[in-house]
C-alpha cells in the first residue's frame, strides 16, 4: 500500500519530532473530549454507550423524508379539496368541521411545514386565505367554543403558525395578520394579575373565563407574544408575555419544591391546587420555561431559574421505574408528600425531548441555582442532586423516558400508542439511581439500556377482559385504546430531539417505524384518520384529523429524516405546536427597550 503513496507521505519520511508532535496533538484532542463528557461530583466521568452506525444509507433517509412530504401533501390536499376554508377535514366522510374558530386552523397550522418542505404551490394558494381572515366569530362553529376564541389554542396554532411562517418566508401579510390577531386576542390579559383568561369574545373585545385557570393555558403564550414584540417593536406585547412569567415567578412554590401546580387564580396569580405533573393541563408551561430562556438568547434568567427548580423536583419526585421491564416513566402527585398516581400520560412524552434539548443547549449546573429561593423541599432535592452531573442526569432521564414512550407504541399490534395513560406501578427512579451510584455505578444507570418489546399474544388479544386486566408482562394497563395522530403519543417530537442531540440513529429508526405504522393504519383515500383501537390491525378509524398532525407529527418526522438540518437547535426554538421561532440576536437597543437583562436572576 505504501508504495502507492507519493514519497512525501511515506511514514519513514517523518522525523521523530514530527511524530511526537502528532501524538501530543492526538492526546490533547482526547483530553478535550474526555473533559466535555458529563462527570460526577467526585470527578469520575460517565462515558456514553457507543453509538451504533446507521445501517440505513443516506439516500434511503432522503427517500424517507420524501415519503413524509408525500404524506403531508396527501393530508393537505384532502383538506384543501374537502374542507378549506373550514377548520379540519373529516377524513372518512370527507366533510369538514369548525372546532377552532372556523378560520381554517389546518391551513394556518400547516404554513411553516409547507415552507420547510418547499411546497410553494400550496403556500401560494394559502396566502389569499390568510389575507382574507378577519378573525371575527364564525357562525359555523358548533362546538363548545361558540362566541369566543379559546386563547391558548388560538395562540399556539394560529398566531404561532403566522409568526413562524413569517420567520421562514418574510411574507409581509403573515406579520400583518399576526399583529392583527395578537392585538385582537390581547383582551385576554385584562385581569388584575395579567394572567390570560380562557377565551376572548373578539366581537366585543372582551376576555372571558373563570377565575380559576389551567397552568398550560395560562403559561404557553410567552414565546409568541415575545416574538411578536420583537418583530413589531411594540413593547406592550413583551409586557404581556413577561407579566405572565413574572406572576408565576413571584408565587410562593416552596412547598411544591418550586414546581408550578395545575390550577391558578387568574386574578391573584396564586396557585389553587397542589397537583404536580408534566401531563395534560400543565405540559407546555414547563416547556415554555426552558424555551423562553433559549429564544431570548439566554437573557430571561427568571425562566431559567424556574426551569431548574421544576426539573430538580421532577427528577427527584416524579420519575419512576416499572417493576418488570424497568421502564422509566413520569407520573403525577395530587399534593406534595402524597403518593404518585403512577399514571404515565401520553402527553408527557414531549418531556424526554425537552430534557434532551436543555441538556444539549445549556451547561445545566446546580451552581446556577439561587439556593435562597428553594425552601426545604427544594433544598432536599438539591442535596441529592449535587452528587451528580445535572446535564448527565437530564440526558439519562431523556433517554429512558423516550425509550418507554417508544415501547408504548412498539408493543401494540397496530404499532401505534394508546392515547389514554396506561397506569403502572413502580419505584422512585432517584432511589434506584442512588443505589447504583453508591454501588460503584456498574452497568448503565437504571432505566436506560435495551428494553424488550412485549407484543400482545393471540390469547391476550382474545381475552374479553383485555382492557381491564393488568398486562403483567408489559408493566402497564390499557384503559383507552385510541390513537389521535398526536406528536406526543407516538413520541415523534422527542425522537426528533433525541436524534438531533445525540446523533444516535436508533431514534431516527424508531421514528421511521412509527411513520410506517401511521401510513399502514391511519391513511384514508382523502387524508389520515385518528384510530379507535390500537390493539387491532387494520385498526378501526375515526372521522377526525387534528391540525397538529400536519403542524407537528409530520413536521417532526420530516425533520428527523432530513440529513441537513434546516433548523439547528441553537438557532431555532419550537413552540408547543412545533412552530419554529428564531433565537434572538439582541441589539442593546432592544434589550434596553424590553428591559431584559434587568430581570431578577
Ligand atoms: C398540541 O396541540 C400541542 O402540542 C399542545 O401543547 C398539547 N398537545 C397537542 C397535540 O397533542
Amino acid at each position: 500500500m505504501l508504495r502507492y503513496l507519493p514519497d512525501s507521505f511515506k511514514i519513514r519520511r517523518f522525523t521523530t519530532r514530527q511524530l511526537v508532535a502528532v501524538a501530543i496533538a492526538l492526546l490533547v484532542v482526547l483530553a478535550l473530549y474526555y473533559n466535555a463528557l458529563p462527570h460526577y461530583s467526585d470527578g469520575r466521568r460517565w462515558t456514553p454507550p457507543p453509538v451504533a452506525a446507521s445501517r440505513t444509507p443516506p439516500a434511503e433517509w432522503q427517500r424517507r423524508a420524501d415519503q413524509v412530504k408525500q404524506a403531508f401533501l396527501h393530508a393537505y390536499h384532502g383538506y384543501e379539496t374537502h374542507a378549506m376554508p373550514h377548520d379540519e377535514i373529516r377524513p372518512l366522510s370527507n366533510q369538514f368541521k369548525d372546532n377552532f374558530n372556523g378560520w381554517g386552523v389546518t391551513l394556518f397550522d400547516s404554513l411553516d411545514t409547507m415552507i420547510l418542505m418547499d411546497l410553494n404551490d400550496e403556500f401560494r394558494r394559502a396566502l389569499p386565505v390568510v389575507e382574507k381572515a378577519d378573525f371575527m366569530p364564525s357562525p359555523n362553529v358548533t362546538n363548545k367554543h361558540v362566541g369566543y376564541a379559546p386563547f391558548f389554542e388560538t395562540v399556539i396554532r394560529y398566531l404561532a403558525g403566522l409568526l413562524s411562517a413569517y420567520a421562514l418566508s418574510h411574507e409581509p401579510i403573515l406579520l400583518q395578520q399576526a399583529e392583527k390577531l395578537g392585538s385582537m386576542l390581547s383582551p385576554a390579559f385584562d385581569t388584575p394579575s395579567g394572567f390570560p383568561l380562557f377565551g376572548v369574545n373578539i366581537a366585543q373585545a372582551q376576555g372571558i373565563g373563570s377565575t380559576t385557570g389551567i397552568l398550560a393555558e395560562i403559561a404557553s403564550c410567552q414565546l409568541e407574544y415575545t416574538y411578536l414584540a420583537l418583530l413589531t417593536g411594540n413593547k406592550t406585547y413583551w409586557d404581556k408575555a413577561d407579566g405572565v412569567m413574572q406572576g408565576l415567578a413571584q408565587a410562593d412554590l416552596t412547598a411544591l419544591g418550586g414546581m408550578m401546580p395545575r390550577r391558578w387564580n387568574v386574578e391573584t396569580s396564586e396557585p389553587t391546587d397542589q397537583f404536580l405533573s408534566v401531563g395534560a393541563a400543565t405540559d407546555s408551561a414547563h416547556e415554555y420555561l426552558l424555551k423562553q430562556y433559549l429564544m431570548t438568547a439566554k437573557s430571561d434568567r427568571t425562566s431559567y431559574q424556574m426551569y431548574l427548580r421544576a426539573t430538580n423536583h421532577i427528577l427527584t419526585h416524579l420519575l419512576y421505574l416499572s417493576d418488570k421491564r424497568g421502564l422509566l416513566y413520569v407520573t403525577d402527585v395530587s399534593r406534595p408528600g402524597g403518593g404518585p398516581s403512577h399514571r404515565f400520560e401520553h402527553l408527557s412524552c414531549f418531556f424526554p425531548g425537552l430534557l434532551a434539548l436543555g441538556a444539549d443547549q445549556l451547561d445545566l449546573s446546580l451552581d446556577d441555582l439561587d439556593l435562597s429561593t428553594l425552601g426545604s423541599e427544594g433544598l432536599r432535592s438539591y442535596e441529592i442532586l449535587k452528587h451528580y452531573d445535572l446535564r448527565a442526569l437530564h440526558k439519562w432521564a431523556a433517554e429512558g423516558l423516550a425509550t418507554s414512550c417508544y415501547l408504548l407504541y412498539a408493543d401494540q399490534p397496530s404499532g401505534l400508542a394508546p392515547d389514554e395513560p396506561p397506569p403502572s406501578a413502580g419505584n422512585l427512579w432517584i432511589a434506584a439511581l442512588e443505589r447504583w451510584r453508591e454501588g460503584g455505578q456498574r452497568g448503565s444507570p437504571p432505566g436506560l439500556g435495551e428494553k424488550p418489546t412485549v407484543r400482545f399474544t393471540e390469547e391476550e388479544l382474545k381475552s374479553v377482559k383485555l382492557r381491564a386486566i393488568k398486562a403483567e408482562r408489559r408493566d402497564y394497563y390499557l384503559q383507552r385504546t385510541d390513537y389521535l395522530l398526536r406528536p406526543e403519543a407516538c413520541t415523534v417530537e422527542s425522537l426528533y430531539l433525541l436524534w438531533r442531540t445525540t446523533g444516535d440513529p436508533i431514534w431516527r429508526e424508531r421514528g421511521w417505524a412509527i411513520f410506517e405504522a401511521i401510513e399502514r393504519e391511519t391513511k384514508t383515500p382523502s387524508a389520515y384518520a385518528s384510530i379507535k383501537d390500537v390493539l387491532k390491525s387494520p385498526a378501526p378509524q375515526l372521522d377526525d384529523m387534528p391540525s397538529f398532525f400536519l403542524a407537528e407529527t409530520l413536521k417532526y418526522l420530516y425533520l428527523t429524516f432530513l440529513d441537513e438540518d434546516p433548523l439547528p437547535l441553537d438557532r431555532w426554538v419550537f413552540n408547543t405546536e412545533a412552530h419554529p421561532f428564531p433565537v434572538f440576536t439582541w441589539s442593546s437597543w432592544e434589550k434596553e427597550k424590553f428591559g431584559i437583562g434587568k430581570l431578577p436572576s
